[in-house]
């Protein structure tokens, strides 16, 4: 595939409620997308960082940056290029997986659109649709978390996750618990909010048959986490701690966890989300598709994704309106507590462009050498509009 350029482009999305972890508050979403032009197709990634660098090291000002100024011209340098390279064509700058990731599933898009084969198709899935989970942040109460647990319920999600930190973890757990009954599939997400000195603290989760305990100290710490799986019964999932398959092969060896949260974004791409698929697989290790507040552009993908027979547990794959009043993309309605994986060529969905016109903030079009309206300077400005 001969690539005629990249463009950058962001887009403001207010979420329809406030969502908060143990490291902050997501209000407003500004996401980066990354187009990728071919001769003939074209093909959206998106980029998974948040405004801050508090989930992980990247931002959504350093990924424009370092895509602007690193990845996309070394992607750029070669003449033909196909998204089984990108991993490659960009193995020299260190990190910025989130960065990476958008350009890769950008490429893939316009690949397998050019061809016309679905992502699902194309990374092997199972199943036609998949069962959906939703992650339910810290509130100001029980009482205001319980009403929104009930709402979530009452849609369909078939299965709970509640944002945990210290000083809201036991109580909120249990109350949910008691009010919604032990047939409620329930797990936590501390976000590496605490340490191994909470080890005693955390096994009194143990009590109300948590599916998992997710990444509950902080991501370097693989060792903590393995002692830890020894103190407490509820199986530890690992999220912000496993960036590679490489990763995901030490953290299993070690007993650091017995389930995997795969994040594209986090990972570096599909293909290497595939990859720790598979060495999970291989493992028995179940695994599941994390979120992160997607548009349905990012959305679609991840729902190709955990289509794959080894993610056997509901994914943070939730609906359009759990998120946004207007999505990007026609909405992803939930049905029977699953998403259906979207079966058109590439991700299978595309920006409306109505709607992507009236949220973008700013784009900037990075031409290959030799492709048409290379002016030499780098077009910048305020939307499209
Ligand atoms: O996309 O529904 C979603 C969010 C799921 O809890 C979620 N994501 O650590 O798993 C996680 C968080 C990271 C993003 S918080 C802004
Ligand atoms: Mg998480």
């Amino acid at each position: 595939m001969k690539l005629a350029g990249i463009e950058l482009r962001r887009v403001t999305m207010p979420l329809v409620a406030p969502f908060r972890t143990s490291f902050g508050t997501t209000s407003v979403r500004d996401v980066l997308l990354v187009r990728a032009v071919s001769d003939d197709a074209e093909g959206w990634g998106e980029c998974v960082a948040d405004s801050s660098p508090l989930y992980s090291p990247e931002f959504t000002d350093g990924c424009a940056d370092v895509l602007r100024r690193f990845l996309v011209p070394a992607l750029l340098r070669h003449g033909e290029m196909r998204a089984s390279r990108v991993a490659a064509a960009l193995g020299a700058v260190k990190g910025h997986r989130m960065a990476k990731a958008a350009l890769e599933a950008a490429v893939l898009d316009a690949e397998l659109r050019s061809r016309g084969e679905s992502l699902a198709e194309h990374l092997g899935a199972a199943r036609d649709r998949v069962p959906c989970g939703v992650s339910v942040g810290i509130m100001a109460s029980v009482a205001e978390l319980l009403a929104a647990v009930e709402r979530f319920v009452a849609q369909g999600y078939l299965r709970i996750k509640l944002k945990i930190e210290p000083g809201w973890d036991v109580e909120p757990v249990r109350a949910v618990r008691e009010r919604f009954g032990d047939g409620l599939a329930l797990q936590a997400d501390a976000n590496a909010a605490y340490t191994l000195a909470d080890a005693d603290h955390l096994a009194r989760l143990d009590a109300f048959g948590l599916t998992l305990l997710e990444q509950p100290l902080p991501a370097e710490d693989l060792r903590g986490h393995a002692e830890l799986a020894r103190r407490v019964r509820t199986p530890i999932c690992l999220d912000e701690s496993v960036e590679s398959a490489a990763q995901a092969a030490d953290a299993i060896a070690l007993g650091a966890c017995s389930v995997v949260n795969i994040k594209p974004g986090r990972v570096g791409g599909f293909l290497e989300a595939r990859r720790i698929h598979d060495v999970c697989l291989a493992h028995r290790v179940p695994v599941w598709c994390g979120g992160m507040l997607e548009t349905g552009v990012g959305r679609a993908a991840n729902l190709a994704l955990a289509a794959l027979p080894g993610f056997t547990l509901p994914g943070d794959t939730s609906a359009s309106d759990r998120y946004f009043a207007a999505d990007l993309t026609e909405p992803f309605r939930l049905e029977d507590g699953h998403l259906a994986v979207p079966t058109g060529p590439g991700i299978g969905v595309s920006p409306l462009p109505e709607r992507l016109s009236e949220i973008t903030t700013w784009t900037e079009w990075l031409p290959a050498r030799g492709a048409p309206n290379e002016t030499g300077d780098r077009q910048r400005n305020c939307g499209d509009r």
